[in-house]
């Protein structure tokens, strides 16, 4: 890891107010084409593409630079049904017991449910794990990261753009809790998992939900007001 780098001469190219609408005209119809997927084909996907959307990932800002993230490419299919079976678990308990009715009436039209074979189907998992803090060997003591919640959550947008940039679709699951990641993929101690991740081309059939995105003039506020 990099730490106390000398600064270094910095600039960027200036692009023309022409060029900069048409390059993000085509970032955004290419993005806003991304979506969440349940349903996978097992086609196996090229380790390498996987890893340098990882390197993209890598390239995210984070709190004081600590780069408090680790990425685990889970291709293994005996590790996955193992997954599979203490997700399906915990996914039980939250669908029976811990949501609230409410939380069940607003996830109704992504028709999920506590079964999730994509854990299985999905050629591969990357599950994002978020370091708290660094183990500093020599004494034993802990090094603290900050804003770890934050710059995973870049890290991991970046990556989505990243595999829908190379037309690999994924899901953000979140089983809750999901403690039992670490354990199963031995990590240590100053980890926690964060998402995970499945990935690979839609299965044929695959639908999606048809949902629409808030409008800009939802989402974004001028001040002074009156501009544009
Ligand atoms: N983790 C569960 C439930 C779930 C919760 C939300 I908020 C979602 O946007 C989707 C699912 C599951 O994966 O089924």
């Amino acid at each position: 890891m990099s730490n106390n780098a000398p600064h270094t001469p910095y600039s960027l190219p200036r692009q023309s107010p022409e060029e900069m609408r048409q390059r993000l005209d085509a970032m955004y119809g290419h993005l806003s084409a991304r979506r969440s997927v349940r349903t996978f084909s097992s086609d196996p996907i090229p380790l390498d593409i996987l890893e340098r959307a990882v390197q993209i990932a890598g390239t995210a800002p984070s709190g004081a630079h600590k780069q408090p993230w680790s990425f685990c490419i889970v291709t293994d299919p005996e590790l996955r049904t193992r997954i599979r079976v203490a997700v399906e678990e915990e996914e039980l308990r939250s669908y029976t017991e811990r949501m609230s009715d409410r939380w069940l009436q607003d996830l109704a039209p992504l028709a999920t449910d506590h079964i999730k074979p994509f854990i299985e189907e999905a050629p591969a998992l990357i599950i994002v794990f978020r370091r708290v803090y660094e183990p500093e060997p020599e004494t034993g003591g802990r090094h603290p990261n900050y804003y770890v919640q934050e710059s995973c959550g870049i890290a991991t947008g970046l990556l989505l753009a990243a595999l829908h940039e190379a037309g690999i679709a994924a899901l953000t699951h979140t089983p809750s809790p999901m403690n039992f990641l670490g354990s199963l993929l031995g990590r240590p101690e100053n980890e926690r998992a964060f998402l995970n991740i499945p990935v690979g081309w839609p299965a044929n059939g695959t639908t999606v939900p048809n949902l629409s995105r808030k409008s800009l003039d939802e989402i974004c506020t001028h001040y002074p007001k009156g501009d544009k």
